[in-house]
């Protein structure tokens, strides 16, 4: 769910808590301490928790560590295995005093633990403590996947999920393609128009191609200088060369000049690159394979696609 990265909690009060507690009275009592501060939800179940997190991203777990089915702990370990899940701290609640079961839950990624019965100004102020923890490293690791100038995801997230996005669709066995994008004679932009209206252009150039990416799963980054890379799952060739048109169309209905490029306005040329991948391969060969594609589109005269 990399959407996630561009959803930023601004206050506290908006952060969502996940209640896992299989004695429903025991729910209540701690909904009731917590609802008037945050938005809060009750499941009786770890089964219940896994199947909530499939839709939604809690930002904090308070976890029975006994219960029926599932325990605390089972669900602990596969929340804290699961990529897009183990960001979220969990709190366990519970009248557990052996060290040896406690120590499992530290390993197993618990930031804390509450005893039961609950101490209900402990329990405010420790989930207080831990939620303004995660929303400041929410704004980290935010801050340290965007572009500071073009608001684009950068290269480090890139890094970060290529290679997953790449396992995921041998796994669901659909399509990826890659769309490598690069400004047309834009050394020449630069030279005429300055560097700061060259900050601009790219500005508005990546704001286009983010335009033009409606699903929630396709993904723009801005891959180096004027390069620009978009990421689209599930994706085939025929969707990839819409998509292509639909960017040319949309940089060319900017209509920034660039007097010295053949309509005289600012263009890109795109390389695309679409397959359904069925046996690993690296990250970087599928990028390889999108730039050389682009440099197929720069050979044929700039402006258009190529794959
Ligand atoms: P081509 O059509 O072959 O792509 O020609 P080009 O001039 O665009 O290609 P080249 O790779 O020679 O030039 C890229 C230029 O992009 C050079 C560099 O000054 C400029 N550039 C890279 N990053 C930035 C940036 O952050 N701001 C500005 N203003 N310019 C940048
Ligand atoms: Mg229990
Ligand atoms: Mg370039
Ligand atoms: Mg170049
Ligand atoms: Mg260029």
């Amino acid at each position: 769910m990399i959407g996630n990265y561009y959803q930023q909690k601004s206050s506290l009060s908006e952060s969502l808590i996940l209640i896992v507690e299989d004695e429903p009275i025991s729910a209540m009592v701690i909904a009731d301490l917590l609802s008037d501060l945050y938005q809060t939800k009750i499941v009786h179940s770890g089964e219940e928790a896994l199947e909530f997190c499939k839709n939604n991203t809690p930002d904090m777990i308070l976890l029975d560590m006994l219960m029926t089915g599932m325990s605390g702990l089972q669900t602990c370990q596969t929340i804290k295995t699961d990529p897009n899940l183990q960001h979220i701290p969990i709190i366990f609640i519970t009248s557990v005093k052996n060290q040896d079961d406690q120590n499992k839950c530290w390993e197993a990624g618990a930031v804390d633990f509450v005893n039961k019965p609950v101490n209900g100004i402990t329990l405010q102020n420790r989930v207080k403590a831990h939620l303004t923890l995660k929303l400041q490293s929410d704004l980290l690791r935010r801050m340290s996947f965007v572009d500071g100038l073009t608001g684009l995801y950068n290269r480090h997230l890139l890094d970060e999920i290529l290679e997953k996005t790449i396992l995921q669709s041998i796994r669901s066995k659909t399509p990826l393609s890659l769309l490598m994008i690069d400004i047309d004679w834009f050394k020449l932009y630069n030279d005429t128009y300055g560097h700061l209206k060259g900050d601009e252009c790219l500005k508005e150039v990546g704001e286009a191609i983010r335009d033009v990416l409606l699903r929630p799963t396709d993904l723009a980054f801005r891959y180096g200088g004027e390069e620009f890379l978009c990421l689209l799952p599930d994706t085939e060739q025929i969707g990839a060369e819409h998509v292509s048109q639909q960017i040319l169309e949309k940089i060319a209905a900017l209509k920034i000049p660039n007097e010295p490029s053949s309509n005289g306005l600012v263009n890109v040329s795109i390389g695309i690159h679409s397959s359904l991948i069925t046996t690993l391969i690296q990250a970087n060969e599928i990028i390889q394979k999108a730039d050389s594609a682009l440099y197929a589109a720069k050979q044929k005269g700039r402006n258009q696609y190529a794959s």
